[in-house]
């Protein structure tokens, strides 16, 4: 089947996705069931690994959202698993120069493209039999800029051939610029993002940023991000539990 995400990136619309960093099916369910366009299953942050991640892809492909996963690093054993599990699409985290860039369009790409190797057991399933002729330029690579270095090389980055485009972490960025991770607001992180974002439309690249305030969040939308992570499920649920506490206190 068809990425969707790619759809909404041609169209010039905003996609938004979930972030799922719980290892439960049943949330990774709930939040699938919520309208976005896609939802991310975070191996990064989230505390579980592969297995678990396995029932929260099979929950998000019961519905239309297009299902992602953050890997917990640049591995191609990892990222293989990932896909052949059905995602489709990856973000990696901390990509600092071109040639780790290369490897992860590797990981993602069957030869002669990449190095992934052959055994996508749910990919038949979400993506349909002929997916292997179709895996190649349907799966989504994500790189993410979230350092001081990967920041200096993000035009390399962003013309490693075949890489969809960039994914940034701010929370990782301010901190790499000496700022608190929580420092959206700061003139320095928004510069860098802005720049970010430019670099990515020149070379014809797909942009992302997670927002894990709404202020955040509308801003993004505002810069021309492809896509944006409104929080993470656990930002969500304490924001949303505030709130009504606050409003009934
Ligand atoms: C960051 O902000 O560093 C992230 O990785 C967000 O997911
Ligand atoms: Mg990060």
């Amino acid at each position: 089947r068809e990425n969707r995400l790619r759809t909404l990136f041609a169209q010039k619309k905003l996609a938004l996705s979930g972030w799922v960093s719980m290892g439960n099916s049943l949330l990774a369910e709930v939040v699938a069931n919520g309208g976005y366009d896609a939802v991310t299953v975070d191996l990064q942050h989230g505390l579980f690994s592969v297995e678990s991640a396995i029932p929260m892809l099979q929950a998000i492909s019961t519905t239309d959202a297009v299902p992602l996963v953050r890997c917990s690093e640049n591995s191609l054993g990892e990222i293989n698993k990932l896909l052949d599990a059905g995602a489709y699409g990856v973000i990696c985290p901390l990509i600092n120069t071109a040639d780790d860039a290369e490897r992860f369009v590797r990981a993602c790409h069957y030869s002669p493209r990449g190095g992934r190797s052959y055994g996508p057991a749910r990919g038949f399933m979400y993506g349909g039999p002929d997916y292997f002729t179709h895996a190649n330029r349907t799966i989504l690579t994500l790189a993410m800029i979230e350092t001081n270095e990967g920041y200096a090389n993000a035009e390399a980055i962003l013309q490693v051939p075949d890489l969809d485009g960039i994914f940034i972490g701010p929370s990782d960025l301010a901190i790499e610029m000496g700022l608190a991770p929580d420092a959206y607001e700061t003139r320095e992180l928004n510069d860098a993002i802005r720049t970010l974002v430019a670099l990515a439309q020149k070379h014809g690249k797909y942009v992302g940023i997670f927002a894990g305030t709404m202020d955040m969040a509308q801003r993004m939308k505002e810069f021309g991000m492809d896509l944006v992570v409104p929080g993470t499920d656990i930002q969500q649920i304490k924001a949303e539990g505030a709130r009504r506490i606050a409003a009934l206190r």
